[in-house]
């Protein structure tokens, strides 16, 4: 852990009052001047810490700014995924940037934000809109020991470890739409791309990207998307902590892989189907120039979308775009 990133920890434990700068020094093995020097330099950065000759330093605010440090010391405890986090300014898009990071040889779990992207992507090449400071726009690098049939396993964890998350960072209650889309009443609120790297039997790796509209206005949602979409903040009518999500998530992340390697995909995906609108319902589904229509069943123990068709086959369907039928 950096010294940055040591000195918010320590700033952040005490619920009130303040921590002394010769406490600071002595648990983190450093000079006060050297404490001191930091706690300038997260100033300079907005983070409101007062210093007081008698008390100590307090942590008064933090500014709406994505700081991997700042993220680090609110996920001391987590295994894998987020133990690595570089945040950018603006990329094209985080997906190229994490790729970039597998190619080199970088350990699972590094995290990728940036506060803009110019090209974010759905899938299928669709373009994602990722407005400055207004969302989480982030790629997670995983080198899971699977096949590549289940790697539609982590699509779901991730789609389930955003709508906890959100859950209990919102109170909102959103919902999850096969098979990487999470919806708060109906409308878009958060989207994952998964892009993998394969050989025949085995991931090689594997990029989450993952988009959530968090405090977007909705007239920041071009047009064509503003009736689909919609973001945390126009739902929850009030502005969410963007740092503190960020952590949610990671964790919640960090959790559901730990099952997954684990080989507990299960019970994740009993808690998927709980939070699934898509499954029980009559679904249209289009793959490709194929359209498959029938009932939501399950997912299987890949993760794959099972659907009873009115021939009373069982389908097994791993990507698509899906609509529910009322
Ligand atoms: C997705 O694709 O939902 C996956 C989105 C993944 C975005 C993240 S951001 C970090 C990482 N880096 C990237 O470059 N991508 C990932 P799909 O299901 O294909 O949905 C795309 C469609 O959603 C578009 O065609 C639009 O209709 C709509 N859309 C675009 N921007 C949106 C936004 N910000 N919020 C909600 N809907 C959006």
């Amino acid at each position: 852990m950096s010294l940055d990133a040591a000195i918010l920890t320590a700033l952040r434990l005490p619920k009130t009052g303040a921590v002394s700068g010769a406490e600071l020094s002595q648990k983190l093995g450093v000079s006060r001047a050297a404490i001191w020097a930091r706690v300038e330099e997260l100033r300079s950065l907005g983070y409101d810490i007062e210093a007081s000759p008698h008390l100590g330093y307090r942590l008064v605010s933090v500014p709406d700014v994505l700081h991997a440090d700042d993220l680090h010391s609110r996920l001391p405890g987590v295994k894998v995924v987020g133990r690595d986090i570089r945040v950018f300014q603006e990329t094209t898009s985080t997906n190229d940037v994490v790729e970039k990071l597998a190619r080199d040889g970088v350990k699972e779990g590094v995290v990728v934000f940036a506060e803009s992207q110019t090209r974010g992507r759905g899938r299928l090449g669709r373009k994602w809109i990722s407005p400055e400071k207004r969302g989480l726009w982030f790629s997670v690098l995983l080198r899971p020991n699977l096949r590549p049939q289940a790697a539609t396993q982590l699509t779901v964890a991730a789609a389930t470890a955003l709508a906890r998350a959100i859950s209990t960072q919102t109170n909102l209650s959103p919902e999850i739409k096969w098979p990487n889309d999470i919806l708060i009443k109906g409308k878009k609120v958060a989207g994952i791309l998964t892009e993998l790297s394969a050989e025949l039997d085995q991931v090689k790796y594997l990029i989450l990207g993952i988009g959530v509209d968090v405090n977007l206005n909705a007239s920041e949602f071009p047009p064509e998307v503003r009736k689909l979409a919609t973001s945390l903040k126009i739902e929850a009518g009030r502005t969410i902590n963007r740092a503190e999500l960020a952590a949610a998530v990671l964790e919640e992340l960090d959790t559901d892989y730990a099952r997954i390697c684990a080989g507990q995909f299960e019970t994740l995906a009993d808690e998927w189907e709980e939070r699934c609108t898509t499954i029980g319902h009559n679904v249209v589904i289009r793959v490709g120039d194929r359209s498959i229509q029938g009932r939501a069943e399950s997912l299987d123990s890949d993760g794959a979308l099972l659907i009873r068709t009115q021939h009373g086959r069982l389908e097994r369907i791993i990507g698509g775009d899906v609509s529910v039928e009322k």
